[in-house]
């Protein structure tokens, strides 16, 4: 493949969560579910989700145009418009994605419990 780097866990939970801890702008309260909309226009909804150890979190792409979703040290996963993409997340932890394509604008966070 393309020699992607899969940051160790303990490296990827450290700077996740310094990175959270560092938010700025809009405050976002976590909310419980496992489904995120990329909605019109360049927006994850909601921004910041909070799941269980072990549960899938499902992004459906419901806006015009192609985005990607890509947790921090992970692969890029491109998203097209109707389509979803699938992520487990199995180990507690802050988790930092953004938009590959529009990072500037779609970012949000996955709190793992
Ligand atoms: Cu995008």
């Amino acid at each position: 493949m393309t020699g992607r780097l899969l940051l160790p866990a303990v490296a990827l939970l450290a700077a996740t969560v310094f990175a959270a801890g560092c938010g700025a702008g809009e405050s976002s309260e976590p909310i419980a579910t496992t489904e995120v909309k990329m909605v019109k226009s360049y927006r994850f909804d909601p921004k910041t989700i909070q799941v269980r150890a072990g549960q899938t979190v499902t992004w459906t792409n419901e806006d015009n145009f192609t985005h990607t979703v890509q947790v921090e040290g992970q692969a890029d996963h491109q998203v097209g418009r109707g389509e979803s993409v699938e992520i487990t997340f199995d180990t507690p932890g802050t988790y930092h994605y953004v938009c590959t394509l529009h990072s500037q604008d779609m970012d949000g966070t996955v709190i793992v419990e």
